[in-house]
């Protein structure tokens, strides 16, 4: 099959409507980089970025990215894109915006962040797009550099839906966190004081839909979905031992009906839901090592990155080229990997699961399992 074939003409004519994360792709949006501002000092963000990159983080707090950051993520994305589009994918952008804009609420202020992952800010299930109640402060506006899109979307059928606006006051971080030692149980920053959750803890497959809770996503929050989604869909949570986790696109991924890679620092297979147990259980390979100075200090990201993975289709995925152990384990799993460079976004939040959100897959909301 010729990796750079366009996919067939869309058969739906509704704006959004997506049930999993392999069926073929028709429209996504990507994220910008233009306006992306250091996130703002708070333990939330800390407690989730590498040492290195945590420390200039709070050095840097509230400024514009560096040009030198900015320009190779930047070169990266505009490739990303053009691939996307000669595979027949429609991409779709938010606006550029301003992030380094103060903003408040009665209890507290911040600056933005940036929208380089549209997959954090927004959750599609089904026809539904769901803005998610961030953790980060510095999140708190960042769909509405969505909101020309969303409105879009609305217009021509979609349902939108924005989760309870939380607070953020300080009732929702625990002061005493610390991130867990090596054999101590998992524990996050967030307790049960509101409802909080990002997109990117879950995946969908038709009406089972997974979840890991996070230093971002609470069981309040996984609660608010499941009452939200109501019947028609269950909602699992699976066990992950990332010492401080923050979405699952580094942790679980399905790859198509009958197929999940699994990170296997942080998944143990006989502690998965037991529907998942029937799955083909696929072993991410060992990452393959990032010796740049540079891209190991500035990613805010962990080395499982390999493993943020974007399928066109039930057999073709967009892989980073660097990753060459991954490369050659999807071709023998029997996936068509394409490889694009992208090492540079990690300072941004992620690679290409993070960097996108599907919002039309071609294919009907299915039971699996
Ligand atoms: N947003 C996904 C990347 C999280 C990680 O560092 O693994």
């Amino acid at each position: 099959m010729n990796v750079h074939a366009p996919l067939p003409e869309p058969l739906t004519e509704r704006p959004v409507s997506s049930h999993n994360e392999w069926d073929p792709l028709e429209e996504i949006i990507v994220g910008r980089l233009e306006g992306s501002t250091i996130p703002s000092d708070h333990p939330v963000v800390t407690c989730n970025i590498p040492g290195m990159a945590a420390r200039a983080q709070a050095l840097a707090a509230g400024f514009r990215f560096p040009k030198f950051m900015v320009e190779p993520a930047q070169q990266e994305l505009d490739a990303f894109i053009q691939v996307l589009e000669r595979l027949g994918v429609k991409v779709t952008r938010p606006e550029p915006y301003n992030h380094k804009a103060k903003f408040s609420t009665p209890d507290w202020s911040s600056r933005g962040f940036c929208n380089s992952c549209p997959r954090d800010s927004m959750l599609v299930i089904g026809d539904e797009i769901i803005e998610t109640p961030m953790a980060w402060p510095c999140r708190y506006f960042e769909t509405h550099s969505y909101r020309p899109i969303l409105k879009d979307y609305f217009r021509r059928g979609a349902r939108w839906t924005a989760a309870p606006r939380p607070q953020l006051t300080d009732e929702l971080f625990d002061p005493a966190f610390k991130l867990p030692e090596k054999g101590e149980p998992i524990r996050y920053i967030l307790t049960e004081f509101e409802p909080v959750f990002d997109a990117a803890d879950f995946f969908r497959c038709g009406r089972d839909i997974f979840v890991t809770r996070s230093n971002v996503t609470n069981a309040m929050g996984i609660e608010w979905l499941r009452r939200h989604l109501g019947e028609g869909y269950r909602i699992h949570e699976i066990k992950s031992r990332c010492p401080n986790p923050m979405h699952i696109d580094t942790t679980i991924l399905p790859l198509g009906p009958g197929k999940i890679l699994i990170n296997p620092e942080y998944i143990y297979p006989d502690e998965l839901p037991d529907i998942l147990k029937k799955w083909d259980i696929l072993v991410a390979p060992e990452p393959d090592p990032i010796e740049d100075r540079i891209l190991k200090i500035t990613s805010m990201c962990g080395k499982w990155l390999s493993m943020n993975i974007l399928m066109i289709d039930e057999k073709r995925m967009i892989v980073d080229p660097h990753h060459t152990n991954m490369m050659r384990q999807v071709e023998k799993w029997g996936f068509e990997p394409i490889p694009v460079p992208f090492l540079h976004y990690a300072a941004f939040g992620g690679a290409f699961h993070c960097a996108t959100l599907d919002v039309r897959r071609r294919g009907t909301l299915e039971s699996y399992f």
